[in-house]
């Protein structure tokens, strides 16, 4: 057994959720938030097993897209004044960062 752990922006996790349950996965949702943008995105929990990981990996690449976002970044100081100036980036964010871990033990009491 495999526990994939899926971090997915907000906007796709409705519909990832959704789509996972159809073909009979099992999903716990946290709201969570990204350190460098510092906005909310999506972690998803799946205990799936070996024989329906591809399955479920397929699914994630599927709904999750890539999208370009802008972050706040500071400039460095700005001439004598000391001052630091935030400035636009844009950043490509997503389709989905996962990770994969063996499972020891799975317990349900
Ligand atoms: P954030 O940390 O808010 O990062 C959002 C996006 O900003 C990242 O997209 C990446 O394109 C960019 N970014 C992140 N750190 C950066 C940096 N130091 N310099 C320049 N650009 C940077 P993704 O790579 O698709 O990551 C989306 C979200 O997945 C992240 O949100 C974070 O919540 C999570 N994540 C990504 N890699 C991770 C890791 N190695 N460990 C834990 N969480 C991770």
């Amino acid at each position: 057994m495999k526990l994939i752990i899926a971090i997915v922006q907000d906007e796709d996790a409705g519909r990832l959720v959704s789509s996972l349950m159809n073909e009979g996965y099992s999903v716990t949702k946290l709201a969570t938030t990204g350190g460098f943008l510092r906005a909310g995105n999506t972690t998803l929990l799946l205990g799936v097993d070996d024989d329906k990981f591809a399955g479920a990996m397929a699914v994630i690449e599927k709904v999750c897209k890539s999208r370009k976002q802008i972050a706040t970044s500071p400039s460095p100081v700005a001439g004598a004044t000391g001052v630091y100036v935030p400035y636009p980036i844009e950043v490509m964010v997503g389709g989905a960062t996962v990770f994969v871990l063996n499972v020891e033990q799975f317990v349900k009491l």
